[in-house]
C-alpha cells in the first residue's frame, strides 16, 4: 500500500515536471507519447486508489465539473489597474513627477502589457489552492477549476511557500483563430479578438469547454508574500520564474527615461511577430522602497505607468472594390484586399464606408494602403501611399443600379449613403417581407422575422408577393410547424389580401411613406393605380406631403421591378382599393383636429381613426390652421395654446355629435 502511494507521487511530481518543461520553458523533456503513458499510468493508479489523489494531481486539470455559477473572492490586496498614457509626452510627464517625488537615483523596468484578463494566483505549501478574476479590483470571482485548466499554471511550486500572483490569462493569436474557424464551420457566433474569446473561455461555467481552448498566462506581479522578502521588481520577477511560474522574458531594466523610450519603441517594433496580443508597454519603477515612498492613488499606483500602443497598422493592397447592399438597401463600399494579419486575425476585407469616403481618401483599385482596425476590430484603410503608386490604379466610380437587383440608386439630400429602391431586391428582401406582414401593414399574424428567414432559406418564397402563393405543404415542410399552426398562417394570409388600401400602400415600404401618410395618400387616391399614375404636383399639393415624399413616391412607381412586384400581388387577389367609403361629412372633411389630454372613452388612437374615416385630419400642434382642439382631462400646453389663438374647443361629447352629422 505505501509502495502505491509512494508511486502515485512520484508520478504527480514527474508529470507535473514534464509538463512545466513543456508548457512554461517551453523546452520539452519527454515526448507527447512518454507523457501520455505517464499519465495514464498515473490514471489508473488514482481510479483504483482514489484515497491516494493528490490536489495537485495532473489529472485535476481537466475540467470535469460544471459550476452552477462564481463564488465571490475579495482580494486582500486590490487589483489596481494602471494609469495609461498614450504618448512619450505623457511618459517624460509620468517620469519627472518620479524624479520630483525621489531624491535619490532609480531605474524603471519597462515590460509588455499582455492584452488579456488579469487574474489572482493564491498558493499554499506552494499548492494551487484558488484562483480568481479581477473583477473591479476587490472583489472577483472564484475560478479556479478553469485555472487548472491552463498547463501553463503550476499545480504546485518549486518551493512550499505561501504567496498570491497576478497574471494576466491570454489565448494566443494562432488558438483565436483556430477557434473562430471552428466556431465558423459551426455557424457559431466570432469572437472580435483574442481578449474576448479569452474572457469568454474564462468564464465557462462548464470547465471542460474552458481546457479546449489553449490558454495561456504569464504572471507578473506577487500580491502577497510570506518568508520571502524581495527588494526590486526585476528581482521578483527572477524569484516567480524560479519557483517555476510562466514570466514574460521580454522585460528591460532601464537606467533613465531614454532607455525606457528605446524599451518601449523596441516592443513596439516586435508586436506584430509576437504569438499573443499586447496592449502597450509597462513601465514600474524597480526598487520597491521607492515604490512605497512614491505611494498609490485609489485606482492605480504612482510608480507605474501603462503607454497604450496605437493600434497596429498594416501595409497591403486593394485588390478591388466591391459594393454590398445591405439589410436596408444602403450600398457599402468595401476593398478587397490582400491578405494581411493585424491585430491577431487575418484581414482581407475593409469598410470603405460610403463614397464620400472614397474620394475624400482618394482610394483606387491597384493602390497601396495603411490599414488598421478600427477599435481594434473593424478593419479600415488608414492613408493610401501615394509614394507607391504606379499610375496604373483604377479609379472607383459608385454604380448607379443596385448591384444585387439592378434596381435604381438614390441619394437622398443632406444623406452620404446611396441607396437601392428595388422591391424585389434580394438583399433587402428578409425586411421588406417582415415589415409587409407587420401588424400595421398587412398584419399577417404568425409571419415574423424567424418564420420569413426559414421560408427564404428553404427557397419557398423569393418575393412578397410569393407569400400568396404559400400552400399548407410549404409550410409543413419547415421545422416547427404543425397542422394547426400552419393552417393559421395560412389563414392570416388568405385574410390579408382584404385589407384597406394604405395598409397595402405602408407594407410596400416605400421610402419616407409612414402610416400616416399611407392614410391620407389612401384617401386622396383610392385606388393604388391612382397613386402610381399621380405627378409630383398632384402629390405636393396635398397637405403634408412634401418634395422627399413625392419625390419618393415617383422613383417607387417608376421602377419596373416595383410594378412588376405590384401586378403580382393584384393577380394573387389583393385588394388594392380604398374600402372606407369616407362619409361626406362637412363638419370633419377638410377639418383639422388636435387631441389634448384624456378623453373620457375614446383612446388617442380610436379619436383618431373615427376623425380620419370622415376626412378629417388630426394633426399633433396647435397653429392657426386647427380647426377643433378636442380637449379630455388633464390637457397641458396645447389647451393654453388654443385658448391663445381663439381655436375652437370642444369635448368628446361634441366630437361624437359632429361625426354623426
Ligand atoms: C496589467 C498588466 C501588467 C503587466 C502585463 N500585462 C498586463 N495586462 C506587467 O506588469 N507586465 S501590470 C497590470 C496592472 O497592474 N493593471
Amino acid at each position: 500500500m505505501e509502495d502505491i502511494q509512494q508511486k502515485i507521487h512520484q508520478l504527480v511530481e514527474a508529470l507535473n515536471e514534464h509538463s512545466r518543461k513543456y508548457y512554461v520553458e517551453d523546452n520539452p523533456s519527454i515526448t507527447d507519447y512518454e507523457y501520455d503513458m505517464l499519465y495514464r499510468q498515473l490514471e489508473e493508479l488514482e481510479k483504483e486508489h482514489p484515497e491516494y489523489k493528490l490536489p495537485y494531481s495532473p489529472t485535476q486539470r481537466v475540467g470535469d465539473t460544471t459550476a452552477s455559477g462564481f463564488e465571490k473572492v475579495e482580494h486582500d490586496v486590490p487589483m489596481q489597474s494602471l494609469n495609461d498614457v498614450f504618448s512619450f509626452e505623457e511618459v517624460a510627464a509620468f517620469d519627472s513627477r518620479i524624479a520630483n517625488a525621489l531624491n535619490t537615483s532609480y531605474a524603471y523596468v519597462a515590460e509588455l502589457k499582455i492584452d488579456g484578463l488579469s487574474v489572482s494566483l493564491e498558493y499554499e505549501n506552494g499548492v494551487f489552492v484558488r484562483g480568481s478574476t479581477r473583477g473591479d479590483g476587490l472583489i472577483g470571482e472564484d475560478i479556479t477549476q478553469n485555472l487548472k485548466t491552463i498547463n501553463s499554471i503550476p499545480m504546485k511550486l518549486k518551493q512550499p511557500i505561501r504567496i498570491e500572483v497576478r497574471g494576466e490569462v491570454f489565448m494566443p493569436k494562432a488558438e483565436f483563430l483556430r477557434l473562430n474557424k471552428e466556431r465558423e464551420e459551426n455557424g457559431e457566433n466570432l469572437f472580435a479578438n483574442p481578449r474576448n474569446a479569452a474572457a469568454g473561455s474564462l468564464r465557462q461555467l462548464d470547465s471542460r469547454i474552458t481546457a479546449q481552448r489553449k490558454l495561456d498566462i504569464f504572471v507578473f506581479n506577487i500580491q502577497k508574500i510570506e518568508g520571502v522578502s524581495l527588494k526590486r521588481r526585476s528581482e521578483s520577477l527572477k524569484f516567480l520564474a524560479d519557483i517555476g511560474f510562466k514570466v514574460n522574458p521580454l522585460s528591460k531594466v532601464c537606467h533613465n527615461i531614454h532607455e525606457a523610450f528605446d524599451a518601449i519603441e523596441s516592443f513596439g517594433k516586435i508586436r506584430t511577430q509576437l504569438s499573443y496580443d499586447i496592449d502597450g508597454a509597462v513601465l514600474k519603477v524597480d526598487d520597491l522602497k521607492q515604490r512605497e515612498e512614491l505611494g498609490t492613488t485609489v485606482k492605480a499606483p504612482k510608480w507605474a505607468a501603462a503607454y497604450k500602443f496605437p493600434p497596429e497598422q498594416q501595409e497591403t493592397i486593394v485588390e478591388d472594390i466591391v459594393v454590398q447592399v445591405g439589410r436596408t438597401g444602403v450600398l457599402t463600399p468595401a476593398a478587397n484586399l490582400k491578405p494581411v494579419y493585424i491585430a491577431g486575425s487575418k484581414v482581407s476585407r475593409a469598410t470603405l464606408h460610403n463614397y464620400d469616403y472614397i474620394l475624400q481618401k482618394d482610394i483606387r483599385v491597384g493602390d497601396h494602403v495603411y490599414i488598421q482596425k478600427a477599435g481594434d476590430i473593424i478593419p479600415e484603410v488608414v492613408r493610401v501611399i501615394t509614394e507607391k503608386r504606379t499610375g496604373e490604379e483604377k479609379v472607383f466610380v459608385m454604380p448607379d443600379r443596385c448591384p444585387a437587383c439592378g434596381g435604381k440608386v438614390v441619394q437622398e439630400p443632406g444623406e452620404v449613403a446611396l441607396r437601392c429602391t428595388g422591391i424585389e431586391c434580394p438583399a433587402q428582401l428578409a425586411r421588406n417581407i417582415i415589415h409587409f406582414a407587420s401588424r400595421d401593414a398587412m398584419d399577417i399574424e404568425g409571419m415574423g422575422p424567424a418564420i420569413v428567414e426559414q421560408l427564404l432559406k428553404a427557397k419557398k418564397i423569393s418575393s412578397i408577393a410569393d407569400i400568396y402563393q404559400l400552400q399548407k405543404q410549404d409550410l409543413l415542410d419547415l421545422e416547427g410547424f404543425a397542422e394547426l399552426s400552419s393552417n393559421n398562417l395560412i389563414a392570416a394570409i388568405e385574410n390579408s389580401k382584404h385589407n384597406d388600401l394604405y395598409k397595402l400602400l405602408f407594407g410596400l415600404g416605400i421610402r419616407h411613406i409612414g402610416l400616416k401618410a399611407s392614410k391620407i395618400l389612401a384617401l386622396r387616391f383610392k385606388t393604388l393605380d391612382n397613386l402610381a399614375k399621380a405627378s409630383k404636383e398632384d402629390l405636393i399639393a396635398i397637405d403634408d406631403v412634401g418634395e422627399t415624399m413625392a419625390d419618393s413616391l415617383i422613383m417607387f412607381f417608376s421602377q419596373q421591378q416595383n410594378q412588376h412586384e405590384i401586378e403580382c400581388l393584384q393577380s394573387a387577389g389583393v385588394n388594392m382599393s380604398l374600402l372606407t367609403e369616407v362619409a361626406q361629412n362637412a363638419n370633419i372633411t377638410g377639418k383639422t383636429f388636435v387631441l389634448t389630454g384624456t378623453l373620457p372613452t375614446l383612446s388617442r388612437n380610436e379619436a383618431t381613426a373615427m376623425i380620419e374615416a370622415n376626412g378629417g385630419k388630426v394633426s399633433s400642434s396647435v397653429s392657426k390652421k386647427t380647426d377643433y382642439v378636442v380637449v379630455g382631462e388633464d390637457a397641458g400646453s396645447k389647451l393654453k395654446k388654443a385658448q391663445e389663438l381663439g381655436i375652437s374647443l370642444i369635448t368628446e361629447a361634441e366630437l361624437r355629435s359632429l361625426l354623426q352629422n
